[in-house]
C-alpha cells in the first residue's frame, strides 16, 4: 500500500524546520574525549579546522586534475579535498552515458587516429583559459600523452566538446598550455617519430625522426579549437617535454624542455645499453625558445610546409627567420616554470639537484646581439648558458616542477628523490624552508599559480606513491594528494587524499567563484554541439517516426515515468530514441538504461540525448530510468518487445490486474482535494515571503508549476472518463493528477525550507 496522503510528511519537515534553532553545545571535556579515543594531537586539530568544511559547506578553490590513463579529469575543492566528479574526456563513461549516447559517441569518435578507435587516454596536463594572463574559468583543456590528441571541457556544463588529434606526432607531452590570452594551446612532443604515417627504420632516426610543437588555435567565441588554423614549429629529435608560454615582457615567447639530446635510440635486446643509460650521458640538454607569435605570422605568410595537412614551420625557416633558439639547461629537466611577471623561467633538472633562474632580459639582449655560444647540429642557434642566467639554488635531489606564490619571488619546488617540497626566493636565490611529503612527488600545485596573480594560502602535492598512507587495498595503490598550507612561513601538511584514478600528472587550480556552470539546459539541449537537438520533443508531443528504414523515438522523461512506455518493433529493426529531459528543477536527472542493448543514458534537465541500436534479438527488454529521482522512481519504468521477423503485433486487450469502481474513484478525489488544500498553504506560504530574491527558489516554484499543469490535465482526463462513467479510466488519471500533485507538494516544501534557512522575510 502506498502512502495516499503527503500530509503527515508535511507536518514531519514543519517539525524538523521548528528545531533547526536548537544547538547540542560541544563541552570541551567532549573534545578532548574524542581526541583521546582517536589518538588526535592539537596538531591534528588545527589541521582538521582548516580543511573540514561543514555540511553544506563550499570550497574556496575548484581543482582540475589529470586523471592520468583513466582518460579523465579529477575534480575536486580545496580545502576540503572532496572529490566532486569525474568528467569523462577520452574514455567512455557510463555515469554520464559518455561513450554510450550518440551525442557523446560522435565527440569519441573525433579521436580516433587513422580509423582506428580509442578508447582510453593518458592525460597529464590540464589547462585553464585566461584573460589577460589569470585564469577565466570558461573551458578547459587536457591533453593526451600516449595518442596525442588534445581536448576541449566547456566549464559551463563540464562536459567535454572535441578531441583534436595532433596529425604529425606519435608521442607528446608538453601540453596543455595556454598563452596570456588563450588564443592558443600548446602541445610538445615526448618522443620523437617521423611526422608522416610510415616506417622509417632507427638508422635513419637524426635524419627522420623530428619533434615538434604544435600551436593550436583557440576560437573562443565557438569554444573549439580550430584545426585549419593551427600550426606546428619542426624540432629536433630531443625528447621535448614540458613547455610554457610567457607572459608580460616574455609575451610572444614559448618554452620547451627537452631530455635525451644525446638522440640515443636504446636496443637493450642487441646487448646494448637501455635508454635510461643512453640519455642521461650529457651535463646539459636544451630548453627550446619559440617566438610563436613571428611563427603565426610566417605561417599566414605561406612560410609553412603541409604536412599531412597541417602547416608545419620546418627548422630551416625557423632558423633562417630567427625565431627558434636553444640555451643549455642542467641534466634531464622537466618542468620549465615562468615566473608570474614573466621576467625569468625556472627549469629544474631531475638529475641534477639545481634549479635553474634564467633572466629573459639577458636572453632577449643575447638574441638582438646575436651572441651565440654555437649550433646543434641541425642549425640552431645556442645561448651560453652561464650569460642567460639569473641564479642557481641547490634545492633538493631530483626537482621537478616549480609553483608560485601569490607572495614576490616565491616558489616552491617539487623534489622527487628527496621526497620534499622547497620552499625558495629565486629573486635572491636563497632556499627558506622544506617540508617531507609521502612519497615522491611529480608535479605540485598552488592555487592559480601558472597564472600572472597567483592566490597562495595553499599547496598540493602530487605524489606518485602512497605506500603506507591508507588502508591497504591491494598491489595497486591510489595516489596521494597532500594539502599543504603555504600562508605561513613553514609550510604545514594538512590533509592526505588517496586518489583512485589513474596517475594524476598535473592539476590546476581556480577560485571558485570563478566558476560560474549551469544549473540546466535549455528545454530540448544537444550538450555537445551547444545547440538545440533536432530531436527535441516537449510533453505531449512524444511520437514514433520512421524514417529511412531507421524508427525514431521521440520521447520525454519526468518525474516519474518515460513516453513512451511500451515500445514495439520488428526484429533486425534499427531503433533511434531520443529522450528529452523536460524537468527544470535543479538535480532531476533521469537516466535510461535497457536490456542487452548496451545503453545507459544520463539526461539531465533540459537536456536531448539519443541512442541508436539495432534490436538484432527478438524478446522482452524492460527499460528503466536509473537515478533515483522521485519516490516512485522504480516505477519508471517501460518494455521494449521485439517480435520475430514476420510476426505481426498482438491485438489483444492487455489485462490489469486491477479494477476500480466509483467508490474507488471518489476516495482518490476526496485525497486529491485534500491535498490540493495543503499545496495552497505552502504556496500562500511562499508567495507571502520574498522568494523572488532566491534563484534557486524561482526554479523550484517554476517547476512545481510546471507539475501543477500536468495535474491539471490529468484532473481534466479524469473526469472527462468519469463523466463516461468510465470509472477505471476515470481513477487511474485521479491517481497520475495526485502523483504530480505530491512532486508539486514535495517541490514546494523544498521551497519552503529553503527560505527558512535562507532568512527570507515576509513581504504581505
Ligand atoms: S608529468 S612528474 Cu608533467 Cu606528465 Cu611531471
Ligand atoms: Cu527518473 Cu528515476
Amino acid at each position: 500500500m502506498k502512502t495516499k496522503s503527503f500530509a503527515p510528511w508535511l507536518t514531519a519537515g514543519a517539525m524538523a524546520l521548528g528545531l533547526a534553532g536548537f544547538t547540542t553545545a560541544a563541552s570541551a571535556s567532549a573534545l578532548d574525549d574524542v581526541m583521546k579515543a582517536r589518538g588526535l594531537t592539537q596538531k591534528d586539530l588545527l589541521a582538521a579546522a582548516k580543511t573540514y568544511t561543514p555540511t553544506g559547506g563550499r570550497d574556496e578553490f575548484i581543482v582540475f586534475s589529470s586523471g592520468g590513463q583513466s582518460g579523465q579529469v579529477i575534480v575536486y575543492g580545496i580545502p576540503s579535498m572532496r572529490i566532486l566528479k569525474y568528467l569523462a574526456v577520452f574514455t567512455p563513461e557510463p555515469w554520464q552515458g559518455y561513450g554510450f549516447d550518440d551525442e557523446s559517441k560522435a565527440v569519441l569518435a573525433q579521436g580516433k587516429i587513422r580509423g582506428k578507435t580509442i578508447n582510453y587516454g593518458d592525460t597529464h596536463h590540464p589547462a585553464i583559459t585566461e584573460t589577460n594572463g589569470d585564469t577565466d574559468g570558461e573551458y578547459l583543456f587536457i591533453n593526451d600523452k600516449a595518442n596525442p590528441r588534445m581536448a576541449v571541457i566547456d566549464l559551463k556544463d563540464f562536459e567535454t566538446k572535441q578531441i583534436v588529434v595532433n596529425p604529425i606526432m606519435k608521442s607528446e607531452h608538453g601540453g596543455s598550455f595556454v598563452s596570456p590570452n588563450s588564443e592558443y594551446v600548446m602541445e610538445a612532443t615526448q618522443y620523437p617519430a617521423p611526422f608522416a604515417n610510415e616506417y622509417v627504420p632507427l638508422s635513419q632516426f637524426n635524419e627522420k625522426f623530428r619533434g615538434a610543437v604544435t600551436y593550436w588555435k583557440f576560437n573562443r567565441k565557438e569554444g573549439r579549437l580550430d584545426p585549419s588554423k593551427s600550426f606546428s614549429v619542426e624540432l629536433p629529435p630531443y625528447s621535448q617535454d614540458l613547455s610554457d608560454f610567457g607572459k608580460g615582457p616574455s609575451d610572444g615567447w614559448s618554452f620547451t624542455n627537452s631530455f635525451c639530446t644525446e638522440r640515443y635510440v636504446g636496443g637493450i635486446e642487441k646487448g646494448r645499453p637501455p635508454f635510461e643509460a643512453g640519455c642521461s650521458q650529457k651535463d646539459t640538454d636544451f630548453v627550446h625558445m619559440i617566438n610563436w607569435k613571428k611563427a603565426a605570422e610566417l605561417v599566414a605568410a605561406g612560410k609553412a610546409k603541409k604536412i599531412n595537412g597541417h602547416d608545419v614551420l620546418m627548422m630551416d625557416t625557423a632558423i633562417k627567420e630567427g625565431i627558434l633558439f636553444l640555451i643549455p639547461e642542467p641534466k634531464s629537466p622537466h618542468g620549465v616554470d615562468v615566473t608570474p611577471d614573466g621576467k625569468y623561467f625556472i627549469v629544474a633538472g631531475k638529475l641534477d639537484t639545481h634549479a635553474s633562474v634564467y633572466d629573459f632580459a639577458k636572453i632577449k639582449a643575447l638574441i638582438d646581439a646575436k651572441d651565440f655560444a654555437g649550433k646543434d647540429p641541425y642549425g640552431i642557434p645556442i645561448l651560453d648558458l652561464k650569460k642567460s642566467l639569473h641564479t642557481q639554488v641547490q634545492v633538493g635531489l631530483g626537482p621537478l616542477h616549480n609553483q608560485y606564490d601569490s607572495k614576490e619571488c616565491i616558489v616552491y619546488t617539487s623534489i622527487y628523490v628527496d621526497s620534499q617540497v622547497t620552499k625558495w626566493n629565486y629573486c635572491e636565490g636563497k632556499v627558506l624552508d622544506k617540508i617531507n611529503i609521502h612519497y615522491n612527488i611529480g608535479h605540485l600545485m598552488s592555487m592559480e599559480g601558472d597564472t600572472m596573480h597567483p592566490k597562495g594560502h595553499y599547496l598540493v602535492s602530487l605524489n606518485k606513491l602512497a605506500i603506507d598512507r591508507f588502508n591497504p587495498v591491494g598491489p595497486l595503490h591510489p595516489q596521494n594528494h597532500q594539502l599543504i598550507d603555504i600562508s605561513g612561513d613553514k609550510m604545514q601538511l594538512l590533509y592526505d587524499m588517496p586518489i583512485p584514478l589513474g596517475e594524476p600528472h598535473y592539476a590546476v587550480a581556480i577560485q571558485a567563484s570563478k566558476l560560474k556552470p549551469k544549473v540546466r539546459y535549455k528545454l530540448g539541449w544537444d550538450s555537445r554541439t551547444d545547440k538545440k537537438s533536432p530531436y527535441r520533443t516537449r510533453p505531449g508531443r512524444e511520437k514514433v517516426v520512421v524514417k529511412d528504414g531507421v524508427t525514431h523515438v521521440y520521447g520525454t522523461l519526468i518525474r516519474s515515468h518515460i513516453t513512451p512506455e511500451i515500445i514495439e518493433v520488428e526484429e533486425g529493426t534499427t531503433v533511434s530514441l531520443h529522450f528529452t529531459n523536460v524537468e527544470r528543477a535543479e538535480d532531476e536527472t533521469h537516466g535510461f538504461a535497457i536490456n542487452y542493448h548496451d545503453v545507459n543514458l544520463s539526461v539531465e534537465p533540459g537536456k536531448t540525448v539519443s541512442a541508436t541500436f539495432v534490436a538484432d534479438k527478438a524478446g522482452v527488454y524492460p527499460y528503466y530510468c536509473t537515478e533515483f529521482c522521485s519516490a516512485l522512481h522504480l516505477e519508471m519504468q517501460g518494455y521494449l518487445l521485439v517480435r520475430p521477423k514476420g510476426v505481426k503485433a498482438s491485438t489483444d486487450a492487455v489485462s490489469e490486474g486491477q479494477k476500480y469502481t466509483k467508490a474507488d474513484y471518489d476516495k482518490q478525489i476526496g485525497t486529491n482535494v485534500a491535498t490540493q488544500g495543503v499545496i495552497d498553504s505552502v504556496v500562500g506560504y511562499i508567495v507571502a515571503r520574498n522568494y523572488k530574491d532566491f534563484a534557486p527558489v524561482v526554479a523550484l516554484v517554476e517547476d512545481a508549476t510546471d507539475q501543477l499543469n500536468f495535474a491539471a490535465s490529468a484532473k481534466k482526463k479524469s473526469e472527462d472518463f468519469a463523466g463516461k462513467s468510465d470509472w477505471q479510466n476515470a481513477t487511474l488519471w485521479a491517481q497520475q493528477w495526485f502523483q504530480y500533485q505530491v512532486k508539486a507538494a514535495d517541490i514546494g516544501l523544498r521551497a519552503k525550507t529553503y527560505l527558512d534557512e535562507h532568512g527570507a522575510k515576509v513581504v504581505k
